[in-house]
C-alpha cells in the first residue's frame, strides 16, 4: 500500500450492519476519543448535494480496541461504525439489479466477481466506505496535531465554476484561512462569491436531474523538511500521497502544487527560488507543493483531486440488462448529486494517513514521548546545519 509504518483495512458493506476498521502502527500515549473522530464524521455528511442518505445516517465511530483511558496503548485501533440504513434493508426482498451503471462499479465488479446481482458487489464497491476512512483519517490528523501539523481542504471547482486561487501559496496562514473559510461554506468553498455560484450550478444539476464534479484542493502545514525518499520508487512521497489520493471512488486525477498547469510554464518559471533569510533558507513560492525529489521541503504540502461527476444518475443512461442481453437504461438508486464538498474530508484524511505514515517512519518510537524529541532533534533548512565546506573530493567506489 501507500504507507510503511500504519496498516489499516477496511471492511463493510453500504447496507451491512456496519463498516469495520482497524488501525495499526499508531504511537502509545495519543490521546484520542470518539468524540475527535465525530467531528470529521461529521463534516463528511454536509455539503450541498448531498443525497438523502445523510439525513439518516449520523455516523459515529465506535473505538473497540487500542485506546484505554482516552490514550492510545500501541495496541491495534480497531473502529465500528453502525449503517442505521441497515434497519430497513435487513431481511428485505430486493427487486434484481441487472443493468450496469456507466461508470459505477457495477459491470467491472460482475465481469471479475460472477455474482447473479450486480447489487452483490455494489454494496462493498459503494462510497459509503469513506465514512471510516474519514474515521482513520482522524486518528492520524489527531497524532500530527501533536507535533504541529494541520491539515485541511476546500473544493476550487465544481463543474465549469471555478474558484482561481492563482499558484499554491508558500505561507500556511493563507491557506489555513482557506480551511476556515471553506467550513463556513455549504460547497466548501473558501471564495464566497464563487460558493454562490457554485451552490447554483449544484441546484441547476438538481433540476436538471443529472449530477456533477469538481476539484478538492488539500494541504498539510507546517511538515517538517525530510520526510519521504527518492531512493526507492515506493518512498517517495509524492507517488504514496497520489496513490492515496486517487483510491478515492470517484478520483480521476491528482496533482501535486502547479500540477498540469505546470507544463504550460517554462522551467525558470516553474520552481521556487532558494533564498537565504539569515541562517534559513527559504521559498518565496510554492510551486513545487512541498515535494521535491519525493521528500518533503517545509512548504505547504498541496494536493488536488479530480472528482468526476457521479455515476448514478436521476436521467437515465444507455446500458444492456444483463439478464435479458437487451438495450436497457439505467435505473435510479438513491445518490448524491454533487458529492464533490463531501469529499474534501476524505481527500483531507488520506492526506492525514499517509504525511501521518511518513512522520512515523522518519521519527521511529513506539510512543509519543519517544517521537516527540526526534521532532526537535530533526535537521531544518537553515544553512548552518548542513555539513558542506566545500572541500574537493574524487569520484570512486570501492578504494
Ligand atoms: C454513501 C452512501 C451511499 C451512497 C453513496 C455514498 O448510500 P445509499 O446507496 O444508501 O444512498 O449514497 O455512494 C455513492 C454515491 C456511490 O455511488 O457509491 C455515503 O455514506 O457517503
Amino acid at each position: 500500500m501507500f504507507t510503511t509504518r500504519l496498516r489499516f483495512l477496511t471492511a463493510g458493506e453500504s447496507h451491512g450492519p456496519s463498516l469495520t476498521g482497524i488501525l495499526e502502527g499508531m504511537p502509545a500515549g495519543l490521546r484520542l476519543d470518539e468524540a475527535t473522530l465525530a467531528r470529521d464524521l461529521a463534516r463528511r455528511q454536509q455539503g450541498f448535494g448531498a443525497g438523502a442518505r445523510m439525513q439518516m445516517e449520523q455516523d459515529h465511530a465506535r473505538i473497540t480496541s487500542g485506546v484505554l483511558a482516552g490514550f492510545t496503548t500501541g495496541a491495534p485501533i480497531a473502529l465500528v461504525i453502525d449503517n442505521k440504513d441497515h434497519a430497513n434493508w435487513a431481511q428485505r426482498d430486493i427487486a434484481p439489479m441487472t443493468t450496469p451503471r456507466p461508470g459505477h462499479a457495477d459491470l467491472t465488479g460482475a465481469l471479475k466477481y460472477g455474482h447473479r446481482d450486480l447489487r452483490v458487489a455494489l454494496e462493498r464497491a459503494s462510497a459509503r466506505e469513506t465514512a471510516m476512512r474519514v474515521a482513520i483519517g482522524a486518528c492520524c490528523r489527531a497524532l500530527l496535531a501533536e507535533f504541529g501539523i494541520t491539515i485541511g481542504g476546500y473544493v476550487t471547482r465544481i463543474g465549469d465554476i471555478a474558484c482561481e486561487l492563482g499558484d499554491p501559496p508558500v505561507e500556511p496562514d493563507v491557506l489555513f484561512d482557506r480551511f476556515a473559510a471553506a467550513e463556513s461554506s455549504d460547497v466548501r468553498c473558501p471564495d464566497a462569491t464563487a460558493a454562490a455560484r457554485m451552490h447554483e450550478a449544484i441546484a441547476a444539476i438538481i433540476r436538471e436531474r443529472d449530477t456533477l464534479g469538481g476539484v478538492v484542493e488539500c494541504a498539510a502545514l507546517h511538515v517538517p523538511p525530510g520526510l519521504g525518499s527518492f531512493v526507492q520508487l515506493d518512498r517517495r512521497l509524492d507517488a504514496r500521497l497520489a496513490g492515496a489520493v486517487m483510491s478515492v471512488p470517484a478520483v480521476k486525477g491528482v496533482e501535486i502544487g502547479l500540477g498540469f498547469a505546470g507544463t504550460q510554464r517554462r522551467g525558470t518559471a516553474s520552481h521556487d527560488a532558494i533564498e537565504r533569510d539569515g541562517d534559513d533558507l527559504v521559498r518565496p513560492s510554492n510551486r513545487a507543493g512541498g515535494l521535491e525529489g519525493g521528500i518533503s521541503n517545509g512548504s505547504p504540502i498541496v494536493v488536488r483531486a479530480a472528482v468526476k461527476a457521479i455515476a448514478t444518475t436521476l436521467t437515465p443512461q444507455r446500458s444492456v440488462d444483463l439478464a435479458t442481453g437487451e438495450p436497457a437504461d439505467t435505473r435510479y438508486e438513491r445518490s448524491d448529486f454533487c458529492q464533490v464538498p463531501r469529499a474534501v474530508p476524505i481527500v483531507e484524511a488520506m492526506l492525514a494517513i499517509v504525511v501521518a505514515d511518513a512522520l512515523l517512519e522518519k521519527l521511529g518510537g513506539d510512543s509519543i514521548d519517544e517521537m516527540r524529541p526526534r521532532l526537535h532533534a530533526l535537521r531544518q533548512a537553515r544553512v548552518s546545519q548542513l555539513p558542506m565546506d566545500g572541500t574537493p573530493w574524487r569520484f570512486g567506489y570501492g578504494s
